[in-house]
């Protein structure tokens, strides 16, 4: 069975074992990098949110496959892209996030991810996160780049305060902002005044890459 079946079958029953061991072994096997893998978890996950949304399987089902996947990004995949990164100089620093009002954490984790082993440093700060929180993590660790996640209509609003909340503080300039999730668009980031907008995980590299005049 390939093996884009097979991580299938595991996020589709729930086999968050069957997952883990799956993605160990393949990776010291040297079968895939931990790139490959996530890009094939993104697609499956894409698979998984569209049988959703056309009634073939119900809420619970979607929940315990993002449990599986989010877990095994966390306990597998992330720090196997850790340990291949080693110490070497990171290209720039991103501070990501789901917005406020917003569980929604498997697009935002796959964009970091893929960010990281692209040689970027990120700062994960998970879901539901505040405009001030942003702003401090970014102030904190000298980042770049603010990157927000938004899945909700309801919760878009709140990307426009993080830009607000930069502006407030004098501090617009000092960072990229950029903006993705399902329900946001190029034209919503222009209206919002955030620098850039991305579809997916390797445009969201190719952004960042392009915004912070990374060639390669
Ligand atoms: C999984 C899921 C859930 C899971 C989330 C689990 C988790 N840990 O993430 C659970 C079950 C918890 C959930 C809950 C809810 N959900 Co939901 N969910 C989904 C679903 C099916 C898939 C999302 C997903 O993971 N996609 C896979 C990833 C890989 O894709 P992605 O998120 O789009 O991310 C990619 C890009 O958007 C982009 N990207 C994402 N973030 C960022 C950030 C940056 C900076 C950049 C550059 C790019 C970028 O790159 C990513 C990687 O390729 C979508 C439907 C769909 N097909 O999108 C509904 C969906 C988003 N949910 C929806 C709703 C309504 C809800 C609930 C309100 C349901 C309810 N009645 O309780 C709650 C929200 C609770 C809350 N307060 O947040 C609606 C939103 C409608 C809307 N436009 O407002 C959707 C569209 C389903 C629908 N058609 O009705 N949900």
């Amino acid at each position: 069975m390939a093996i884009e079946e097979k991580i299938k079958e595991f996020v589709v029953e729930w086999d968050e074992e069957g997952l883990k061991e799956l993605c160990r072994s393949t990776l010291e096997s040297n079968e895939a990098t931990p790139a490959e893998l996530l890009k094939i978890i993104g697609k499956v996950m894409q698979f998984v949110g569209k049988q959703f949304e056309e009634e073939e399987i119900f809420l619970p089902d979607l929940v315990g496959s993002a449990n599986v996947v989010k877990n095994t990004i966390d306990e597998i995949l992330d720090p196997a892209i850790k340990k291949l990164g080693g110490s070497k100089e990171t290209l720039g620093k991103i501070v990501i996030g789901t917005v406020e009002g917003d569980v929604h954490s498997i697009g935002k984790d796959l964009v970091g991810s893929f960010l990281f082993s692209n040689g970027f440093e990120v700062f994960n700060l998970g879901e539901e996160v505040s405009a001030s929180r942003f702003v401090d993590k970014a102030e904190e660790v000298g980042a770049q780049v603010i990157g927000l996640s938004s899945l909700l209509t309801m919760s878009m609003g709140f990307q426009r305060e993080v830009i607000t909340e930069l502006d407030k503080r004098n501090l617009r300039d000092k960072y990229k902002v950029i903006i993705g999730g399902s329900p946001t668009s190029i034209e919503y980031a222009n209206e919002i005044g955030a620098d850039g907008w991305a579809d997916d995980a390797i445009e969201s590299v190719k952004l960042v890459k392009k915004l912070l005049g990374v060639n390669n």
